[in-house]
C-alpha cells in the first residue's frame, strides 16, 4: 500500500509541479534540448540553504514546461543570487538576482539572461530556426583587428561580418543578425588561418581556433565599433547562417588603448585632476558632492585618444566625494547601461564605499607624527625574514588590555602595553621579522557602520561540544564585524570597519605600521588581485561597470570564470595588471608596506609577478621613501582552474616561479609534518603527529614506509625545498629534491631557499593544534600533544626556507576544528594572549563547512582531558621563542643560495635502514660575525622513543647543546647528549647541538 502511494506521488510530480511550499521561491528552467541531467542551482544571499559551487541544489521537480528548484528563503528576504550550472558550465553565465518584487515563482530560459515573472513561451523567445547566440561571446579578439573563432565558423566561401550597434539593438533572426533602431555598423573580415606563435603564447587555450582579420578598408571603423554591442556572423553566400556570437574585446582594447599615464586623482599643489580609463564608454561624467552631502552636481569629462576621461578640478574640490556616471554597453545584460560607480583608483572612500573622496595622502592631516622619517627595522637580507600571520580583529577583539573602542582596529596595534603587543614584541625580540596581516584593503563583506553590527549573545555557558554556539554565530554571521576579507571592493583604500574613525583610516593605518615597525616588526599585506567581490551589474561591482568584460577572465562563452570562488580577474590584460602593480607600488610608498602575500598567485601570469617585482625594485629611499628591493613577495603558487597547465599563459605557480626570488607556500612540507592534506585524511598521521611510532589505531598509520617517505618530503623542505639539492632518499637512492615525489609531482621546486615559505599551519584549514588533536592517539596527554606541536614548529623555524606561522601556533591555538573560519565570528577566531585558554571547546564548528564531521568532533570537544593547561600553552610559547632565538643565533639557518645549502647542509640517518621518525640535519660553515658556529647539528626526533644516532660525521665536532636550549624551560631537551660519534635525543624533541 505504502509503495503504491509513493508511486502515485511520483507520477503526479512528473505531470505537474507541486504547490509552492511557504518560505521558498521557485525557479523554473527550460532547455530546448530537454537535457536536464546534471544541471543544478547555485544559490546565495538570502537563502537558508548553504550551497557550495561543487554541490548545487538538486532539481526539486519537473513539470510539463521544464524543471524547477524550490529554494528555502530567510524571512523578509531581500535578494537571492543564483546561477544554473552543470559543473563549471553556466547557463547563461552571469550571476542572476531575484528580488521580492518579481514574486516567488519565476522562469528562466536556457541562454537568456532574463528572469520572467510569467511562464514564457520558449518557441517565441528562442526562435528555433535561428542559428547562434547573441548572449554568448564565443569569439575572442586577439588584437585590434583579429578575432579568434571556433573552427566550425570557418568554411570555404563563408562571409564573415562584424556587426556593431551603439544602441545595443542587434537581434538574431533566421536570416542572421538584424540591426535595431539605427542601422548597425558592419565590418567584413577574412580568414587568415590558425593562431600564429605569438597568438598561441598569448592564448594557449584557443590553440585550435581560427583567426579572422578585419579587412583593411574597414579597420578604421573598429574604435567606434568597440563602443557598442558587437556580433560576429559567419554565413554562406546562399544566406545559410553558420554561426552568430558576441565578441570578447579585452585584447583589442589593450592593443588600441593600453595606457601608462596617471589615473584616479592627482594633485598639482591643491588642484586635483580626475581620470578614469574607459575606452569603450559612450560617455563618462563626474558626479561631485560636498563632504557629507548627497547632493551631487554633474560635470562633463573629456575623452582622449587612450580612452581616458579627464576632469580638471579646483582647489575647493579637496575632501569632496565623487563618482563616475559611465554610459557603456554591458554584455552581461545585453544593454547600454548608465552606471554610477566609484573610482577603482580611489585612495579614500566614504563609509561603506558609496563614493570616492578627493584626498591627497601627502597632506599633513593624513600623517602621524614622524611618518616621513619612519625608519624600518634592520634587515640584512630577505633570507632573514620570518612571518606571523594575523587577522586584524583576531589580534585585539578579545584583548581586555586594549581600550574598548580600539579593539578590532588598526589603533589596537598602537597600544604598546597591551597583552597583544607585548606578545608580538616578545616574538620580535626573539627574532621574528614580520607580521602578515590578512586582507586590510577595502572589502565588501563587513558593514563599516559599527552601529549595524550584531553580536552573538554570551555563549560561554553552553557545553564544549554543543551545537548552540555555532547556531548563534551563524544567525548573525553576515551582520557582525567579522570576515577574513577575501572579497576585494577597492584595492587602494584601507578597509573602513577596522578604523576607529573610518574617515581617518589612512592615518590610523599608518599609525599601525609605525607601531609595528617600532616593535621591530615589518608589515606584510595579504593582497587579493585574483578576484573581486562582484562583477557585471551587481551592487558591489566596480571594474565591470567602467569597462565591462575587460578586467575579468572569461570562459569560452564569455562568462566570468570563478574557479577562485568568485569573479576571477585577468591580470594578463594590461590594465588589470597595471591596477595590481599600481596598488602594490602605492601601498609600498604611501603606507610603507614591507611585503606582499598574493592570494592564489597561480591565477596571475609569471610576467604579471615580474612586473610587480620590477616596479618595486625601482623604489628608492631617496626618491620614494622606501627601499623597494627590501620588499619581499610571496604567495599561493597553486595550479588549478582555467589557468592550470599554462592554459592562459605561463602562470605564477610553484614550479614556474623557479629562479624568480618570489616565495610560494610549501604544501609538501606542511602535509608531511601534519599528515593527510587539506582535502582528506583528517586522521592520517604525519612526521610530527606520531605516524608509525605512536599510531592512533587506524591501519594507515602503522606504515613505516610512509613515515620514511614523509621524512624525505620534510628533508627537502628543510633545504628550502630546493629542486636540485642532492640527497639519499628512503630507498637509498641518490636523487634530487625534484626526484622526491609529492603525490606524483616533484617535491623540490625552488631555486633558492627564499622561494619556499615553510609552514605547518595557516589561516586556511584546521589549526595545527586541531590537526594534532585529530591525528594523535586519543590516549596522548596534552603534554605529548604540545610536544608534537612544538616539533612541527621546530621544523618550520629551523629549516632553510622562510618560516611562516599562523598567529597562535605558539599558543596551541584551536578553532574547535573549524576548517574554514572566514565567517565564524570572533567566537571561534579570537586569540587569547593571556595563555589561559586556546579556543578548544567553544562548541561544534559552524555547520556550513563542518557539519559532515560533527560526529567525529563531538566526543573530542566534549573530552575535558584534551583541553590544554595554561602550563602547556606556556611551554609552547617558550618553545617557539627558543626556536626563533636559535634560528637567529646563526646565519647557517638562513643560507641565501642553493649553492650555500648544497655546500653546507647534509642529512645523517638516511636510506632504508634509518631510525624511523628521526631527521638529523648537519650544517657547517665558516664562522663570521653572523655565525659563531662551525657546526650545527639538529635532531628532530618525531618518534615516541629516545633516539640514538651514530655517524662517523659526528666525530670530532665538539658539540654541545645550543646555549638557548641549555637554558630551556623544557627539562626534557636538556637530557640530549653528544658523545664521540653519537647523539641521543629524547622522544618528541628537537635538539640543536653546536660546535665552535
Ligand atoms: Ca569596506
Ligand atoms: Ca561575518
Amino acid at each position: 500500500m505504502k509503495k503504491l502511494a509513493s508511486f502515485l506521488t511520483l507520477a503526479l510530480v512528473v505531470a505537474s509541479a507541486q504547490t509552492l511550499p511557504a518560505g521558498t521561491v521557485r525557479i523554473h528552467y527550460y532547455r530546448p534540448d530537454a537535457a536536464y541531467t546534471g544541471w543544478g542551482l547555485h544559490a546565495w544571499e538570502d537563502t537558508t540553504a548553504k550551497v557550495e559551487w561543487g554541490k548545487p541544489l538538486a532539481q526539486t521537480g519537473k513539470d510539463g514546461w521544464g524543471v524547477y528548484w524550490d529554494v528555502p528563503m530567510k524571512q523578509d528576504w531581500k535578494k537571492l543570487g543564483f546561477i544554473v550550472h552543470k559543473g563549471d558550465e553556466k547557463d547563461p553565465g552571469p550571476d542572476m538576482f531575484l528580488t521580492p518584487d518579481k514574486g516567488s515563482e519565476v522562469w528562466i530560459l536556457s541562454g537568456k539572461n532574463e528572469i520572467y515573472t510569467a511562464q514564457p513561451k520558449p518557441s517565441t523567445s528562442q526562435p528555433s530556426a535561428s542559428v547562434g547566440d547573441l548572449q554568448k561571446q564565443q569569439a575572442v579578439m586577439l588584437g585590434r583587428d583579429t578575432v579568434a573563432v571556433k573552427p566550425s565558423l570557418v568554411q570555404a566561401g563563408a562571409q564573415y561580418t562584424l556587426f556593431a550597434a551603439p544602441d545595443a539593438g542587434l537581434t538574431l533572426t533566421e536570416a542572421g543578425v538584424q540591426g535595431g533602431a539605427t542601422a548597425p555598423l558592419t565590418l567584413t573580415l577574412e580568414a587568415i588561418g590558425g593562431l600564429n606563435a605569438a597568438q598561441q603564447a598569448k592564448a594557449p587555450y584557443l590553440a585550435g581556433y581560427q583567426v579572422l582579420q578585419v579587412r583593411p578598408e574597414d579597420r578604421a571603423k573598429l574604435p567606434e565599433a568597440l563602443r557598442g554591442q558587437l556580433a560576429l556572423q559567419s554565413a554562406m553566400p546562399d544566406g545559410k547562417i553558420l554561426d552568430v556570437t558576441g565578441v570578447q574585446t579585452a585584447w583589442a582594447l589593450d592593443d588600441l588603448y593600453a595606457y601608462d599615464g596617471p589615473l584616479g586623482v592627482t594633485w598639482q599643489g591643491n588642484t586635483p585632476t580626475v581620470r578614469v580609463w574607459s575606452p569603450n564608454a559612450q560617455d563618462v561624467k563626474l558626479h561631485l558632492a560636498d563632504a557629507g552631502s548627497q547632493n551631487e552636481r554633474t560635470l562633463p569629462m573629456t575623452r582622449d585618444e587612450h580612452g581616458v576621461w579627464t576632469a580638471a578640478g579646483q582647489p575647493d574640490w579637496k575632501g569632496q566625494s565623487y563618482r563616475f556616471e559611465v554610459k557603456v554597453y554591458a554584455p552581461s545584460t545585453g544593454k547600454i547601461e548608465t552606471n554610477l560607480v566609484t573610482d577603482p583608483y580611489s585612495v579614500a572612500l566614504t563609509l561603506n564605499s558609496t563614493r570616492s573622496i578627493l584626498a591627497d595622502l601627502n597632506d599633513t592631516s593624513q600623517k602621524p607624527q614622524g611618518w616621513d622619517t619612519l625608519k624600518k627595522p634592520a634587515l640584512a637580507s630577505l633570507s632573514d625574514l620570518s612571518f606571523y600571520e594575523l587577522h586584524l580583529r583576531d589580534f585585539s577583539a578579545a584583548d581586555q588590555t586594549v581600550p574598548a573602542a580600539e579593539r578590532g582596529t588598526y589603533l589596537a596595534f598602537t597600544e604598546q602595553g597591551s597583552a597583544g603587543m607585548k606578545h608580538l614584541k616578545a616574538l620580535a625580540d626573539a627574532g621574528l621579522k614580520a607580521i602578515h596581516l590578512l586582507p586590510t584593503f577595502d572589502i565588501a563583506s563587513i558593514n563599516e557602520d559599527k552601529a549595524t553590527w550584531k553580536t552573538a549573545p554570551n555563549l560561554s555557558a553552553f557545553p564544549p561540544n554543543s551545537e548552540e554556539q555555532q547556531k548563534a554565530v551563524a544567525a548573525i554571521q553576515n551582520q557582525d564585524a567579522y570576515n577574513w576579507g577575501y572579497d576585494p571592493y577597492h584595492y587602494m583604500t584601507p578597509e573602513g570597519s577596522y578604523a576607529v574613525n573610518p574617515a581617518q583610516r589612512t592615518k590610523e593605518y599608518r599609525q599601525m605600521v609605525m607601531s609595528l615597525n617600532a616593535a621591530g616588526l615589518r608589515v606584510v599585506q595579504d593582497v587579493v588581485f585574483n578576484h573581486t567581490a562582484s562583477s557585471g551589474e551587481a551592487d558591489k561591482s566596480v571594474l565591470d561597470k567602467i569597462v565591462p568584460n575587460y578586467y575579468h577572465r572569461l570562459n569560452l562563452d564569455g562568462a566570468v570564470e570563478n574557479s577562485t570562488c568568485c569573479s576571477n580577474t585577468a591580470t594578463e590584460h594590461r590594465m588589470m595588471r597595471r591596477l595590481m602593480v599600481d596598488t602594490v607600488v602605492l601601498m609600498a610608498r604611501a603606507y610603507k608596506i614591507d611585503g606582499f602575500r598574493f592570494d592564489l598567485m597561480g591565477h596571475h601570469m609569471l610576467s604579471d609577478m615580474g612586473a610587480v617585482r620590477t616596479a618595486l625594485d625601482a623604489l628608492t629611499l631617496q626618491k620614494d621613501g622606501v627601499n623597494g628591493k627590501q620588499i619581499y613577495l610571496y604567495g599561493e603558487g597553486w595550479d588549478f582552474g582555467e589557468v592550470q597547465g599554462n592554459k592562459r599563459g605561463v602562470n605564477a605557480t610553484q614550479q614556474n616561479l623557479f629562479g624568480q626570488g618570489i616565495g610560494t607556500f610549501n604544501d609538501r612540507m606542511r602535509d608531511a609534518i601534519r599528515g593527510g592534506n587539506p582535502f582528506g585524511g583528517l586522521q592520517e598521521q604525519g612526521f610530527a603527529t606520531g605516524l608509525f611510532t605512536l599510531p592512533n589505531g587506524q591501519a594507515v598509520n602503522t606504515n613505516k614506509g610512509k613515515l620514511l617517505e614523509l621524512s624525505d618530503l620534510v628533508k627537502v623542505g628543510l633545504t628550502g625545498n630546493l629542486r636540485d639539492y642532492p640527497l639519499v632518499n628512503a630507498a637509498g637512492d641518490k636523487v634530487t629534491g625534484a626526484g622526491i615525489s609529492y603525490g606524483g609531482a616533484p617535491a623540490g621546486y625552488a631555486a633558492s631557499p627564499r622561494e619556499s615559505i615553510n609552514y605547518a599551519s595557516a589561516h586556511d584549514n584546521q589549526t595545527l593544534y586541531d590537526a594534532v588533536l585529530l591525528k594523535a592517539p586519543l590516549s596522548a596527554s596534552t603534554a605529548t600533544r604540545t610536544r608534537m606541536q612544538n616539533l612541527a614548529n621546530s621544523l618550520v623555524l629551523l629549516g632553510e626556507g622562510l618560516p611562516f606561522s599562523q598567529a597562535g601556533d605558539d599558543l596551541l591555538r584551536s578553532k574547535s576544528f573549524d576548517t574554514d573560519s572566514y565567517n565564524s565570528g570572533d567566537w571561534f577566531n579570537t586569540l587569547d594572549w593571556t595563555g589561559q585558554t586556546n579556543g578548544f571547546g567553544r562548541g561544534l564548528p559552524l555547520a556550513e563547512k563542518n557539519e559532515g564531521n560533527w560526529s567525529l568532533y563531538r566526543p573530542l570537544l566534549g573530552n575535558a582531558a584534551l583541553k590544554p593547561t595554561p602550563a602547556d600553552i606556556q611551554r609552547a610559547a617558550d618553545h617557539y621563542r627558543e626556536m626563533l632565538r636559535v634560528r637567529y643565533s646563526s646565519s647557517l639557518f638562513r643560507l641565501s643560495t642553493a649553492q650555500d645549502v648544497q655546500k653546507s647542509l647534509t642529512f645523517l640517518n638516511v636510506g632504508p635502514n634509518q631510525l624511523a621518525g628521526v631527521i638529523v640535519m648537519k650544517i657547517s660553515g665558516a664562522t663570521s660575525p653572523s655565525n659563531p658556529y662551525k657546526h650545527v647539528v639538529v635532531v628532530f626526533n618525531g618518534s615516541s622513543a629516545s633516539a640514538t644516532v651514530k655517524d662517523a660525521q659526528l666525530a670530532g665536532l665538539h658539540l654541545t647543546l645550543h646555549p638557548v636550549l641549555a637554558q630551556s624551560s623544557d627539562p626534557t631537551v636538556k637530557g640530549s647528549r653528544y658523545q664521540g660519534n653519537t647523539v641521543t635525543v629524547p622522544a618528541l624533541t628537537t635538539a640543536v647541538f653546536v660546535g665552535q
